[in-house]
């Protein structure tokens, strides 16, 4: 094949909540994440629908200790250099910077800790792409604001990137203003610390947080310009091309509007201004956003250097509500596709989806994209001689490898790396367990929180680390 390019970003992804632990250490604030338990109550608290204040006493959080790798990093980062890696991207906790989020001067023993890693990966030659915002909003900031539902918080977040990016001037290129921008429909108080109060207009809450959000990325962008003209500003999707579930063309316009669903965040921060079928959506359902006179031109200036997004699985819908079976599993509704198989989360698996993905992103903004997750989630098992034979793994990394390659070799996309997700096992986003892994790298520890935090490489540590070296042309 030979056709990525020699300076290609092969790496992995994690988040700081996932990963890091230490939620407390170092003058750590508390962030959103730090309140969302495992078990039953999750899901109502990662809607915005239960109050984090009103949970049991003895609710575990997974993030609290999660891999802690705030005590581990160094052993992490000698891991991924000896997978060869080129790139790590992971997300700074922004609590773990500004305490509060009102902090005058950032939390120096926070920044010290990023700064330390970030040496050592740049020492083994590994490029930092930092998330500034995985899901995570200083506590305080929602209990005073309501986190992204406040203009406010455009302030603080702004503050908090003219720190990092001053900071990390010359050791940072690639930066991501929001983890899946789209998940704030979806997961709302998960996506940006936003509850949906009794008598609150939710659509209202969430496009008017979006919107705050959207001119927060587009500043920050501005900000990241003027500091140094080199650095590389994206948006992240949470993306998988939705198909309709028949060729009926009503099924088909569902697809194509499901679509613009998420679309709409990233039509916003790539070509700077408000699509029109999102205006007329507001406009039909009553939504009147709050906008500053200069936010229309700071969109419009401000636009993304390149679009990143996850991609786990294409998504099927019909016009139909009665048709087909809905999956159960991913976040993003989406009914069972009978071409498709599924993971034991029941995620399907489509690597051609990834290809079709790729293409529609491409060819709607014209930016390299970057695939910063993208993997499998599964039970893995620890043999009698301590190894994990995880050719499942291995199979679907090469298959959705295979039709990257071929969307760049074949389609001409414009691609600046791949990290799959999660290249150490890590705590999920969705169900807060710990079974449900991801990783290169094993990680002793179950979804009670037992276990010693051991790492040990799995089957496809050496496979990955064959697929760097050839640059994607060995994927056995
Ligand atoms: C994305 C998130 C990640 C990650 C991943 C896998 O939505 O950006 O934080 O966790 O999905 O999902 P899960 O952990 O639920 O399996």
């Amino acid at each position: 094949m030979g056709s990525l390019p020699k300076d290609f970003l092969w790496g992995g992804a994690t988040a700081a909540n996932q990963c890091e632990g230490g939620y407390l250490e170092g003058g750590k604030g508390l962030g959103t994440v730090d309140v969302i338990p495992w078990g039953e109550d999750r899901r109502a608290v990662m809607l915005g629908v239960r109050d984090y204040r009103t949970l049991p006493e003895d609710a575990y959080y997974p993030s609290h200790e999660a891999i802690d790798m705030y005590h581990h990093w160094k052993e992490d980062v000698a891991l991924m250099a000896e997978m060869g890696f080129r790139c790590y991207r992971f997300s700074f906790a922004w609590s773990r910077i500004f305490p509060t989020g009102e902090e005058e001067e950032p939390n120096e023993e926070g920044m010290k800790f990023y700064e330390d890693m970030i040496d050592e990966m740049l020492a083994a030659g590994i490029q930092p792409v930092v998330t500034i915002c995985h899901f995570d909003v200083p506590l305080h900031l929602e209990q005073k604001y309501g986190s992204w539902k406040n203009r406010k918080l455009i302030d603080a977040y702004l503050h908090y990137c003219e720190a990092i990016f001053r900071r990390f001037r010359d050791k940072v290129t690639y930066w991501m203003t929001f983890n899946e921008i789209n998940m704030l429909m979806h997961l709302p108080f998960m996506g940006a610390g936003i509850s949906i109060r009794e008598g609150e207009n939710e659509l209202q809450v969430k496009y008017q947080a979006a919107h705050n959000e959207l001119v927060a990325s587009a500043m920050a962008t501005k900000l990241a310009h003027e500091i140094n003209p080199d650095f590389r500003i994206g948006c992240m999707l949470a993306a998988g091309q939705f198909y309709p579930y028949s060729c009926n063309p009503a099924d088909v316009w569902d697809a194509l509007s499901k679509d613009r669903n998420n679309y709409f965040f990233i039509d916003v921060q790539s070509r700077g201004a408000y699509p029109s079928y999102a205006k007329k959506f507001l406009e039909r359902n009553g939504i009147v956003l709050e906008m500053e006179p200069e936010d229309e031109r700071i969109l419009r200036e401000n636009t993304v250097d390149f679009v990143a997004f996850s991609y786990y699985a294409s998504r099927l819908t019909s016009a139909d509500p009665n048709a087909g079976v809905s999956t159960g599993g991913n976040v993003i509704k989406s009914l069972r596709n009978p071409h498709l198989q599924a993971s034991e989360w029941g995620w399907q698996i489509d690597p051609l989806g990834l290809r079709i993905t790729m293409n529609s992103l491409y060819d709607r903004y014209q930016k390299p994209l970057f695939i910063v997750e993208n993997g499998l989630g599964a039970v893995d098992r620890v043999e009698e001689d301590g190894s994990i034979q995880d050719d499942y793994r291995i199979a679907y990394l090469e298959a959705h490898i295979k039709e990257m390659m071929k969307a760049v070799e074949e389609d001409g996309v414009e691609l600046i790396g791949y990290t799959p997700w999660g290249w150490i096992d890590l705590v999920s986003a969705s169900t807060g367990e710990m079974k449900k892994r991801y990783g290169f790298v094993y990680v002793d520890k179950d979804n009670a929180g037992n276990g010693t935090l051991e790492r040990r490489r799995k089957k496809s540590f050496e496979w990955y680390k064959k697929v760097i070296a050839t640059n994607g042309e060995c994927l056995k």
